[in-house]
């Protein structure tokens, strides 16, 4: 049996809409300008190192399905993690991705304790750096998983003993100062079980100000150590805990608020934790881009009848046309870019099928980019926008959000004494067949 499982396949290229081959992009063309940027820049693309090489394709029910040659039967060696990150650069590279997250845990050698940790994790880091010199694929984001291991079960910042923060505190110094050393984008914190089952056991109040305190301590290290990239939370509102503290874009920002760190941090937004909370997707996007912490993605996509993460790739362009739109309404990335935090189904045992997810998953953000960039430029839904609040820009609009009080307000309403005021028609039905005109 091979150990290089990618190694047989060509690289991914462009061969337009038309082409017969399954395995090639059709819309996903990456020196392509669209709105004066390449599609490489304005996607940022990224593979998920957990989903793709740590997870053996087990579920609550059975067994790992994959059978990669890297997997281990007990504890991974450092030879089998030094295989797992051969095979990961080379799908990277076969992929034509710029970038790759992971957690510490899922590249690393396993280890038990902290000094056998720093040093497996060294030990990847090392060749990690020598693989992404070669190949020229880049980190969008490192993190720290502080969830897996059973002495997170009560949390790691929230959890209520000191010493399990006092690990969780290592870990992330760890890997904070890794992922600096690798030239990290962003270093990024899920809230993995911070967060509780039963209101019973738990004191609220001191498991906030834990985590308040633990993502100042991650800030000021960042600082300290010299590290440019972005922080970044990730918000998800259930799964582990029934509830999460970090449940969506506007609670993260309440909670940035009463610890300071609203200019510090910015968020990750996961498409199918956003489901998950009951917002739509582009919902979270806008609401991050309104209070300006817009910062990264995880895209994938949940399933309608299932309430959890069940992280499937993307394949709903008019949807995602419609989180571009405001991705491009915001700027596009600065740090960050599209992370493929989706997972192949536990059926999808062969090493071609986690081409067949990725590549869709690219094409489907491609055909959503080039949408919504021919409705930016097309201009109507912008200006129907700007016409809608008008009123703002006029005289009394600028002092009703000015100087005005609520008294001068209240006197403006008795003297125009308009009660037939009604606002114009909001066109939704106009505008939902304007949108499906690109799709
Ligand atoms: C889990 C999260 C996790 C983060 C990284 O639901 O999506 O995968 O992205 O810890
Ligand atoms: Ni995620
Ligand atoms: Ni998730």
């Amino acid at each position: 049996m091979t150990h290089r499982i990618f190694a047989d396949f060509d690289p991914i290229r462009y061969e337009g809409p038309d082409s017969p081959n399954p395995l090639v992009y059709r819309y996903y063309d990456a020196d392509r300008q669209v709105l004066g940027k390449s599609m490489k820049d304005h996607l940022r693309l990224a593979v998920a190192y957990w989903h793709s090489f740590a997870w053996p394709g087990h579920d609550i029910f059975g067994a790992g399905t994959f059978q990669r040659p890297w997997q281990p039967g007990q504890a991974c060696s450092q030879e089998l993690a030094d295989l797992k990150l051969d095979n990961a650069f080379d799908f990277f590279e076969r992929l034509g991705v710029p970038f790759f997250c992971f957690h510490d845990v899922d590249a690393m050698a396993s280890a038990d304790t902290p000094a056998e940790h720093r040093r497996s994790l060294a030990a990847i880091a090392d060749r990690m750096q020598r693989k992404m010199e070669e190949t020229r694929v880049g980190l969008l984001w490192g993190t720290a998983n502080l969830f897996s291991h059973p002495r997170y079960a009560a949390g790691g910042a929230t959890s209520p003993d000191p010493d399990i923060f006092a690990w969780a505190a290592f870990q992330v110094r760890e890997m904070l100062e890794t992922t600096h050393r690798l030239g990290g984008a962003n270093y990024v914190l899920w809230g993995g079980r911070e967060g509780y089952d039963t209101i019973l056991n738990t004191d609220m109040r001191q498991e906030l100000d834990q985590l308040g305190r633990f993502l100042s301590l991650a800030v000021e290290h960042k600082h300290k150590i010299g590290f440019t990239g972005q922080i970044l939370i990730e918000p998800k509102p259930h799964e582990p805990a029934k509830h999460q503290y970090d449940r969506d874009t506007a609670t993260v920002y309440g909670f940035l608020a009463r610890y300071g760190l609203t200019d510090e941090v910015k968020v990750n937004i996961e498409a199918n934790h956003a489901t998950l909370a009951g917002n739509s997707f582009e919902h979270e996007i806008a609401t991050a881009a309104a209070l300006g912490i817009f910062g990264s993605v995880d895209i994938n996509r949940g399933d309608p009848q299932n309430g959890w993460d069940t992280d499937q790739f993307p394949n709903d362009v008019p949807g995602l046309t419609l989180a571009l739109i405001e991705i491009l309404k915001a700027g596009g990335f600065t740090s960050g870019g599209f992370n493929f935090d989706a997972k192949v189904r536990r059926q999808s045992v062969d090493a071609e099928d986690l081409f067949h997810g990725h590549v869709g998953g690219i094409d489907v953000l491609a055909r959503a980019l080039l949408n919504a960039a021919a409705i930016i430029e097309d201009g109507r839904l912008r200006r129907f926008v700007e016409d809608r609040y008008a009123g703002w820009r006029g005289d009394f609009g600028r002092q009703a959000l000015g100087r005005m009080s609520l008294a001068e307000l209240a006197d403006h309403a008795l003297a125009t004494n308009d009660a037939d005021r009604r606002p114009p028609s909001g066109r939704q039905e106009y505008l939902e067949n304007l949108i499906n005109r690109f799709v």
